[in-house]
């Protein structure tokens, strides 16, 4: 059946649209499947994503139309689909008003992913209008937080040194704590890997109480704050508060030292939104892990790792991580730099859409992925500043020296690209960056051809 004489009005204009302020709109690249024209798939895909269904139903009075969704654009040529959802349509809460992002997906992202007309749809970018940004939570926290308790300037407080405990899962707790002091005598912030909880060979209840005495011992030791972002993901929400209370008390005087690390795109927003309300006062690190399921450019369904930023901003992620752009080892590209503006920026234009925050606190770019020392310096380049968090875990434990080695060549190669240096004339006077080309000898080669005879000159 073809709706478009309902779900479609394509006299609309977007900017008329912007300026109304009550529309998110939403950008698909869109194919239909084969036999069906384009406008009568985009007008099912609207009907489906708000009042409609396959067919006309008695029971649709006037006001329903009203907040029908309406495709406003297309190009089938480019698979260009563009959607007008009213925002009377999304979920509000009930205790405080507030929008909420799972009604969001369930709208722009639901049923209209497995249509039986539709071959494929993607979300590339969205656009919300100011009465959006003041109706979700954004950030409680953000890296300025952090930087103050590092003792540095809360503008451009600039890099931030991390690791990830490695092994990935294995470590019991006295060795996971010996990792953590190690790292922490050279580095400043530690994340729990996205699968490190309450295993049983490594109960948090014996975990965190070592990890708190390793970062007392190294702030003892080196004079420095320290940072740890816990894991508090688990499907059960009083788990999740229960992990949280418990590590703010063991970590009493330190808890602002605390991060909570909610695994976001498996867990979901109502996850996300568990950590940001019942834990305000702690930064809010959202681990994608998963995300690649739909983000990869190799999905043709789903919505891109740009739009996962910007969703995660709004709902209240402090950080989130947006990949290495090419620089380590996911999936990525220079221009997922977008990634890291969209989310840090007041204002950005995206691939589709330009969009104000209207002071909406940022949300950090974590950078992290296969990343050392030796990719740093061009990874900086390209984002064109490192006010970042980047968590290295074979970057830190795999340094040939020691983690806190690894964390130094770390800070090094930030300090090399501030300087506008050529790394490997840096690393002569930089040991333990130096020491990070031994460590990874065929990144060395890869970027740095020639290193071995500037670096070890002949004896
Ligand atoms: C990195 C990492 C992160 C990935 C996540 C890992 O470890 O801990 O989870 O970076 O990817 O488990 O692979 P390494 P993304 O530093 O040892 O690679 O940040 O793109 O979401
Ligand atoms: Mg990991």
């Amino acid at each position: 059946m073809d709706q478009s004489n309902r779900y479609a009005d394509l006299s609309l204009k977007e900017a008329d649209l912007i300026a109304g302020g009550k529309h998110i709109l939403c950008a698909y690249r869109m194919k239909p499947k084969a036999g069906h024209g384009y406008l009568a798939a985009a007008a099912h895909f609207a009907a489906e994503s708000s009042t409609g269904t396959n067919v006309e139903v008695c029971t649709t009075d006037d006001f329903t139309k009203g907040v029908d969704a309406l495709v406003y654009h297309i190009d089938e040529a480019s698979e260009d689909m563009r959607i007008a959802y009213p925002l009377d349509l999304f979920d509000r809460n009930m205790i405080d008003g507030r929008m909420m992002m799972v009604s969001f997906l369930t709208l722009t992202i639901g049923n209209n992913q497995g249509m039986g007309d539709i071959e494929h749809a993607k979300m590339v970018d969205f656009y919300v209008p100011r009465r959006a940004i003041e109706l979700f939570d954004g950030p409680s926290k953000d890296i300025s937080d952090l930087w103050r308790i590092l003792g540095r300037p809360v503008k451009d407080g600039g890099y931030i040194a991390g690791t990830i405990i490695k092994p990935k899962l294995g470590l019991r707790p006295e060795p996971f704590a010996r990792a953590a002091y190690e790292f922490w005598l050279g580095g400043d912030f530690i994340k729990n890997d996205e699968p490190q909880g309450n295993q049983t060979f490594a109960p948090m209840q014996k975990t965190i109480p070592l990890v708190y005495d390793a970062m007392k011992r190294a702030m003892d030791e080196t004079g420095e704050a320290k940072l740890f972002s816990a894991n508090i993901t688990a499907d059960d929400h009083h788990e999740m508060v229960a992990r949280g209370e418990y590590i703010l008390r063991t970590f009493g005087p330190d808890a602002d030292k605390v991060a909570f690390l909610v695994d976001g795109y498996v867990g979901g927003p109502g996850m996300i939104t568990t950590a940001r309300r019942h834990f305000a006062n702690q930064y809010l690190h959202y681990h994608r892990a998963g995300h690649g399921a739909v983000t990869s450019p190799s999905a043709k369904r789903g919505y891109t790792a740009y739009v996962l930023a910007k969703m995660s901003r709004l709902q209240g992620a402090s950080g989130i991580h947006v990949g290495t752009m090419g620089y380590g080892k996911m999936e990525g590209d220079k221009d997922d730099r977008a990634c890291a503006y969209i989310i840090e920026r007041d204002s950005y234009t995206g691939p589709v859409y330009h969009q104000e925050w209207y002071g909406m606190k940022p949300t950090t770019p974590i950078i992290s992925g296969g990343m050392n020392a030796l990719r740093l310096p061009g990874f900086f380049d390209n984002l064109g500043h490192g006010n970042v968090i980047n968590t290295a875990g074979g970057g830190s434990y795999g340094h040939i020296d020691s983690p806190a080695a690894g964390a130094r060549s770390l800070r090094q190669a930030y300090e090399c690209w501030k300087a506008g240096a050529d790394p490997v004339d840096w690393a002569r006077s930089h040991y333990e960056f130096a020491r990070a080309f031994e460590s990874f000898p065929q990144d060395a080669d890869q970027l740095y051809p020639g290193w071995r005879h500037k670096l070890r000159p002949a004896a």
